[in-house]
């Protein structure tokens, strides 16, 4: 397999673009090697520069629910671009998505696009504030919200992995007002409500961690959260970015029956171009300009072919629901062939997995939190990760993110896989 034309790409986007990457992750630095770079992508696979094929487990950090280029989307985004890409004025289909999405997620009355997730989260955390007066938040180690100044503390996914969870660059009035708690550790929270009575605004989580790698709530995790949340007026803000309309046409929180007060989105609501989007509770949603006097803007928010792209995905999401059976199926095939491998080589790596969301964790031990999470050896991941790519499986190059089945994925595909897993495992350990 060569990998000359990545190879040269990377030394000339190295001159230009911090790390040659416009997202971290992608640099395979805590795997080790140089980035691949990718000219095209279709159904369950992907083509690097170099003619290399690769079964793509990525699908974009979670937007390819269908795999690369479904023909809905292709036709929808030909067609939308006959009448421009953007006018920065109102259009009927902005309503169309709007409206689809409160249809499809309950607690979601009224809701607000940008143009990422981090713009999402920045967005609710204001809201959250502004609606409550109240001016700190609470977040879980691990989780990642996007990289707003206040997030980056003890933050996962590509902060975790570059070993920065605390970026420099956020300063100390910004960091004050992050409070930090334990996933699964409803006492944490309960500890930090007290020291700061009345003066927190929201409570913001992903009601499934996908940043340290999988990691799942316990049974009333959730609901306790919702209760204290409830009790204390404290706004709950589910960041759904990767588990909406991932794991289920209502997001998590359908699968867990709970009711934040705003949920976050991105990544599938896009279909892979650029959308994000906050929304929930009517009282809170009104706060917003112009009908409130909280601010928040988007040049690009709203713009009809991204907009026609998120509501060809959802459309099609609300007419096939049987999408999910598929994709859980197709998901424990993959779980269980992996299962298989680890128990005829007698390694029993965590593997933590809810729908098509799944990682399998460097540690014998169980991964409930942050803290178990790191637990991982990174550097057999990296070993393992080259080794997959060696065989034409294209994983996340970090072991703190999750891998994703699309409905794209065959059977073929998967064995193909799970016999890849058992070969690479073999040669590391
Ligand atoms: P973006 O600003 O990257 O669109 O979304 C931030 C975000 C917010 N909330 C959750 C739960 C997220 O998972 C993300 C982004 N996810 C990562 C993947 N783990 C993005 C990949 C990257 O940084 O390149």
């Amino acid at each position: 397999m060569t990998i000359k034309h990545s190879e040269d790409l990377f030394n000339e986007a190295q001159k230009y673009i911090p790390g040659g990457v416009n997202s971290p992750v992608r640099a395979f630095k805590s795997v080790g090697g140089n980035p691949i770079f990718i000219s095209k992508g279709s159904g369950s696979k992907m083509i690097d520069v170099d003619g290399n094929e690769y079964i793509d487990y990525i699908g974009s950090w979670g937007p390819h629910l269908f795999g690369h280029n479904p023909q809905f989307l292709k036709s929808v985004l030909v067609q939308t671009i006959e009448n421009s890409t953007s006018f920065g004025a109102p259009t009927e289909i902005e309503v169309k998505l709007a409206k689809l999405i409160t249809e499809l997620v309950p607690s979601v009355e009224m809701i607000r696009m940008v143009n990422s997730g981090t713009e999402a989260t920045m967005s609710a955390i204001r809201a959250a504030r502004g609606f409550t007066g109240r001016e700190k938040f609470i977040k879980f180690e691990g989780c990642y919200h996007g990289h707003a100044d206040y997030f980056l503390i003890k933050a996962g996914s590509g902060a975790l992995t570059l070993g920065v969870p605390t970026s420099p660059g956020v300063t100390k009035g910004n960091a004050a007002d992050t409070l930090m708690a334990d996933y699964n550790d409803i006492n944490s929270v309960k500890e930090l409500i007290t020291k700061n009575k009345n003066e927190i605004a929201a409570i913001i989580i992903e009601p499934i961690a996908g940043n340290m790698g999988v990691v799942i709530p316990d049974k009333n995790f959730l609901n306790e959260l919702r209760e204290i949340c409830s009790e204390e007026k404290i706004i709950l803000i589910f960041d759904e970015v990767m588990t909406g309309f991932r794991l289920a046409k209502g997001g998590a929180q359908e699968i867990f029956g709970i009711n934040p007060d705003l949920t976050t989105f991105g990544k599938i609501i896009g279909a892979g171009l650029p959308v994000g989007a906050f929304g929930g509770r009517k009282d809170i949603m009104k706060m917003i300009a112009p009908v409130g006097p909280i601010y928040q803007a988007g040049t690009l928010s709203g713009n009809p072919l991204a907009m026609s792209a998120g509501y060809s995905a959802l459309s099609y999401i609300k007419n096939h629901p049987e999408i999910y059976n598929q994709l859980e199926e197709k998901s424990s095939y993959l779980e269980k062939g992996f299962k298989e491998n680890l128990k005829q080589l007698n390694k029993y790596f965590a593997m933590n997995r809810i729908g098509s969301m799944m990682c399998m964790f460097f540690t014998e031990e169980p991964v409930y939190n942050f803290k178990s999470a790191v637990k991982s050896d990174t550097n057999l991941y990296g070993k393992y990760f080259h080794e997959m790519l060696k065989r034409g499986i294209y994983l996340a190059p970090a072991q703190y993110e999750a891998l994703f089945v699309s409905t794209a994925h065959s059977y073929d595909d998967l064995d193909k896989t799970i016999k890849a897993h058992y070969e690479s495992l073999k040669s590391i350990i």
